[in-house]
């Protein structure tokens, strides 16, 4: 089965970890995934930083001393070209907070749970910065905090679990829906769609009159709301998805 587009055709594309799969990220929650080895409470949520700042940070530096050895895989590289050929009639909006859609060449790109190389503070409002540093020890404190007699200290720049999403990357991805009107295809790839809200795109899509695509190695909570459904990697499907018009 094969996904048409043409001139008209506005695609929203939201990838998860499957889609860094192939290139040697584990997922969330297969066999072995991440959340295996670290319950999410402690690991991915503003609580288990409090509770453990040096076990957080140890997780997400090894995720980014792992981020820096892979590469993208082909289904990045088909994202990418479709981002190129269709322009802003293209939209990628990611789970994924490793960056390999950025250096797969992917440029329309809203990364809503946020990046593995930024970090922020976890008290001032300071802008998050690029940091590609590994914090095995006590975590980094914010420089802007101490100048002011606080002690901010320094978390990775994502989207925990009970934290809201960026208002603005969400209006982003709204106005996208909104402005495609008739022609609207909804292409969901390598998600287990249990994370809201980025789960609840597809009931947004179809609402706007979209047509709905999955591509997953198996069958996803949500694959019911999705008109089509192709199984199989993405590495392999989505160079041979697209039929352009
Ligand atoms: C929020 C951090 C307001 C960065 C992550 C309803 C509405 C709103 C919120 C909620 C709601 N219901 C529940 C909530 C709360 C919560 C939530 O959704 N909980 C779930 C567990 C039920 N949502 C939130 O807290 C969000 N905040 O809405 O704020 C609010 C707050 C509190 C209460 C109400 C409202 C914040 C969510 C963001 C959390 N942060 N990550 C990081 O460390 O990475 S989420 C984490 O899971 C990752 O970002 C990951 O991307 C994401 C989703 O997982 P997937 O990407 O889908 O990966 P997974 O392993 O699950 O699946 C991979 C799939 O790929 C599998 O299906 C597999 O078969 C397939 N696959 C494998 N290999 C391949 C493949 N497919 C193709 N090819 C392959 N080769």
């Amino acid at each position: 089965m094969r996904l048409r587009v043409d001139g008209d055709t506005r695609l929203l594309v939201l990838t998860g970890a499957g889609v860094s799969a192939e290139s040697g990220v584990p997922t969330f929650r297969d066999a072995n995934g991440l959340w295996e080895s670290h319950p999410i409470e402690q690991v991915a949520t503003p609580e288990g930083f409090d509770a453990d700042p040096r076990l957080v940070w140890r997780f997400y530096s090894e995720r980014r001393r792992k981020a820096k050895t892979v590469h993208p895989n082909p289904g990045h590289l088909a994202l990418a070209e479709a981002d190129g050929r269709m322009g802003d009639r293209f939209l990628l909006v990611t789970q994924n907070v490793d960056g390999l859609h950025r250096r797969a060449g992917s440029r329309r790109l809203v990364e809503i749970h946020g990046s593995l190389f930024e970090t922020r503070c976890s008290v001032c409002p300071r802008a998050p910065f690029p940091d590609e540093r590994e914090y095995l020890g006590d975590p980094p404190p914010c420089e802007e905090c101490r100048t002011r007699g606080r002690d901010g200290r320094l978390r990775p720049a994502v989207v925990w679990f009970g934290e809201v999403l960026d208002p603005a990357r969400l209006s982003q991805i709204s106005s996208f829906i909104d402005d495609a009107r008739g022609q609207l295809v909804f292409l969901a790839v390598g998600t287990s769609g249990v994370v809201y809200p980025a789960a609840g795109l597809v009931v947004q899509a179809r609402a706007a009159g979209g047509e709905t695509w999955l591509v997953n190695a198996e069958a996803a909570d949500n694959t019911r709301a999705f008109h089509h459904f192709v199984k199989g990697p993405s590495g392999k499907v989505l160079p041979e998805l697209f039929e352009w018009a």
